[in-house]
């Protein structure tokens, strides 16, 4: 072995650490060394304050630094150097008490006056041209575009799903992400249904706590069209990591047509869900897979294992290889007290799917179909 250390492979992992740092990814370059460059007017303030910041910061470290040597080599003892001990009567002595407190309130003020400026913008309520309302959930970011009623739900991908979808990779990548149009101001409404999160795209906006029962609020004008990427900034329980957020700004126009393209998709699946077709085991299986996919194996598991102590197995399980009637009931009521939400929220149709599903998988081979007007009734 050499004795001698390459510098180039620890320079690459120093570089790699900061670029951690600043926005927990080492994979894109132009992250590495500093926050995202901001794409809002916002952003651009609260960027420039950290700048700012960690200017004078570095500058008072130089300074105090370069103190600190000059005095270790210039009064060291090997010279016999003698302490003042009367330092505190001699002029400068006595003024430096009152110097140092200015100089430091100097400083103070010079970074609180356009501090001020940027949180009296963060707090700006005027008018917005839309509102998204923004709810955090175990584990995966629901938007509600409250003036076109139009919800998404926006789950991480897979890391096999992820590798397929070109681009940014595993835990970075969502199957929807939130589509917003640039330069219109947009207001996003925080909420969330179980504990906290926090909705962080540090491009766009400032980060706000999503608190359940409270709606807090910030707002954006996006003023680049990119995608743009964040994360769940509250420590949510063990799927906390696995809540990336990707925010695509569009054109107006790419927008307008994503929307209506959107609005028909909701339509047409409402139609499917409430009419009284009978759906085949395939029809009824594969849809399930997809919404339980999206919607329970974050808690039960790709396998229907769950996780002992937590979430209960759905293999084998006495409801979901037992009474239909139970099986309908736990899922779209709930079980309350515990993690089990109520899932009324899903469609007739995607609710006999994950149920049909579940009574079908990992070996539940109840042969039970449910159709829509099953859970029809039981709603
Ligand atoms: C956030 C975690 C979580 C998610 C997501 C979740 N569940 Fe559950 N589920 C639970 C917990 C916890 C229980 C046990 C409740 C109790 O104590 O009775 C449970 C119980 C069940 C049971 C009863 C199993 C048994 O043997 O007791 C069924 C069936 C079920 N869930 C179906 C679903 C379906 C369908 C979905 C998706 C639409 C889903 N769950 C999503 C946490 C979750
Ligand atoms: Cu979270």
């Amino acid at each position: 072995m050499s004795g001698r250390l390459s510098a180039v492979p620890i320079l690459k992992k120093l570089f790699y650490c900061s670029g951690l740092l600043a926005v927990a990814s080492p994979v894109s370059a132009e992250y590495a060394l500093n926050l995202p460059e901001p794409a809002s007017e916002l952003t651009r303030e609260v960027y420039d304050l950290h700048m700012l910041t960690a200017k004078i910061a570095l500058y008072i470290t130089l300074i105090v630094t370069a103190v600190v040597f000059y005095a270790i080599f210039k009064f060291r003892k090997s010279k016999n150097y003698e302490p003042d001990q009367n330092f505190h009567t001699g002029k400068f002595g006595t003024w430096s008490w009152v110097l140092v407190p200015i100089i430091v309130l100097g400083i103070d003020l010079s970074i609180s006056a356009p501090a001020i400026k940027t949180l009296h913008l963060i707090e700006d309520k005027t008018e917005a041209d839309m509102t998204v309302k923004v709810i955090g959930t175990q584990w995966k970011w629901i938007y509600e575009y409250m003036e076109d009623d139009v919800r998404i739900v926006s789950s991480m991908l897979s890391e096999e799903e992820a590798e397929k979808a070109e681009g940014e990779g595993y835990l970075r990548t969502v199957d929807n992400p939130l589509v917003l149009p640039v330069g219109k101001r947009i207001r996003f409404l925080h909420t969330a249904t179980d504990v906290l999160h926090a909705w962080w795209v540090p491009a766009i906006t400032v980060k706000k706590d999503s608190i359940p029962g409270y709606i807090t609020e910030t707002w954006t004008i996006i003023d680049k069209e990119g995608l743009y990427h964040g994360q769940c900034a509250e420590n949510c329980g063990r799927g906390h990591s696995y809540m990336p957020i990707q925010v695509a700004a569009v054109s107006q126009a790419e927008y307008d047509a994503w929307l209506n393209n959107k609005k028909q998709e909701q339509l047409a699946a409402l139609e499917e869900a409430s009419s009284d077709k009978t759906w085949s085991k395939d029809e009824l299986m594969e849809k399930g897979e997809a919404v339980y996919n999206t919607n329970c194996l974050a808690c039960h598991q790709a396998n229907g294992a769950g996780i002992p102590g937590a979430f209960p197995a759905l293999k084998g399980s006495p409801i979901a290889a037992g009474s239909v009637d139970k099986h309908i009931e736990i899922v779209l009521k709930g079980v309350k007290g515990t993690a089990m939400a109520p899932w009324d929220s899903l469609n007739d149709f995607e609710l006999a799917a994950v149920i049909t599903y579940e009574r079908n998988a990992w070996g539940n081979d109840t042969g039970d179909l449910v159709q829509p007007a099953a859970i029809r009734s039981a709603r």
